[in-house]
């Protein structure tokens, strides 16, 4: 009897013990227990509250009256004027007695030149301006708000200002555009009822040291050759009969004599060639050496200088649909050897 007292009592010491292990952290004692609350302490602030242009999160931690002394440093910096540029474009205005005028064009390009001019004539001047634009490769000119629009691969070059004819109530401007690599056109432009127009075309003209408008165009005549001429006024579209060649200088002639051969500015006959000389037939002979001095506007007659000797003047033709020019018949590649071309 003793024996099951006290196995009674074991089973009950153990289911007590097993129950107390299964409710831990429940149990009432646990619940009682006082826990001191440890607030987690807050990072410094040092980014939100640190006002722009302070010093940053190095600043050594403030105090409560140091903060109190921060307040002022929260203002926000005034702006200095160097960082927002002020949009200011000064209209360039010219003066019309000085006509011509050329206007080289800013390669910067980053922002539109206006220019002031009475370019009709009415005592109200009108704003000139241009735009170009690299993505689409256009150039645009403005009269006002009314636009010229120059299209394909183009940068504008430069503007001339310039009263081509008296008789019409307007002044004109030329307008250079670069096409492709140095390959430039010239464009007369002018106002019809407020808004620009295209007038005639020329491969380009600038101005001369005098004011004088020269024209310049190209040729494959005997090689590629720049040939220039004088233009006047209101005779920009009349076709003068001559375009002269730069002429051989003495260097060319001389210290630099081979290569001036060597950029076919000194060409070389291999056959002889007819010709006229002083209007009566003649030949250059083979082997001479010649320069070319001008052509005709027709591309129909060349001017040249043979070496040390007289002018001769070249007979040009054409055989249709071919690009090449004749001589007296014969294609020039046939008469004259280091022709250049270029493209
Ligand atoms: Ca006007
Ligand atoms: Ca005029």
């Amino acid at each position: 009897m003793k024996r099951i007292v006290i196995c009674l009592l074991c089973a009950v010491l153990a289911l007590s013990l097993a129950c107390g292990t299964k409710n831990g952290p429940k149990t009432p004692a646990a619940e009682g227990t006082e826990v001191p609350f440890i607030p987690i302490e807050p990072e410094p602030d040092t980014v939100d509250a640190t006002p722009i242009g302070s010093d940053g999160p190095g600043v050594p931690e403030a105090s409560p009256l140091a903060q109190e002394s921060q307040e002022p440093d929260h203002e926000t910096p005034e702006p200095t004027p160097e960082e927002t540029p002020a949009p200011t474009a000064t209209p360039y205005t010219p003066d019309l007695s000085m006509l011509p005028i050329e206007f080289s064009i800013d390669w910067n390009r980053t922002e539109p030149r206006l220019i002031t001019f009475d370019i009709d004539f009415d005592g109200e001047p009108e704003t000139i301006s241009y735009r170009t634009d690299d993505e689409n490769n256009t150039t645009t000119i403005f009269m006002d708000d009314q636009p010229l629009v120059f299209t394909e691969s183009c940068i504008l070059e430069k503007i001339i200002f310039i009263d081509l004819d008296p008789e019409t109530p307007w002044a004109n401007m030329l307008v250079t555009i670069d096409w492709a690599s140095d390959d430039y056109v010239t464009t007369e432009v002018h106002p019809e009822n407020g808004t620009l127009v295209k007038g005639v075309e020329r491969e380009y003209i600038t101005l001369d040291e005098d004011g004088t408008l020269i024209s310049f165009e190209r040729t494959d005549l005997l090689g590629t050759k720049d040939g220039w001429r004088h233009v006047i006024g209101e005779q920009l579209e009349a076709k003068s009969e001559w375009l002269a060649c730069d002429p051989l200088t003495k260097n060319d002639l001389t210290v630099d004599r081979e290569w001036s051969i060597e950029l076919g500015k000194l060409l070389h006959a291999t056959r002889d060639i007819e010709c006229t000389i002083d209007g009566a037939p003649a030949v250059i002979p083979t082997g001479s050496y010649v320069y070319m001095l001008r052509f005709n506007e027709a591309r129909t007659l060349v001017e040249v200088q043979i070496e040390g000797g007289s002018t001769a003047m070249l007979s040009i033709g054409r055989i249709p649909d071919e690009w090449t020019y004749l001589i007296a018949g014969v294609p020039q590649d046939d008469c004259f050897d280091n022709i250049f071309y270029a493209d």
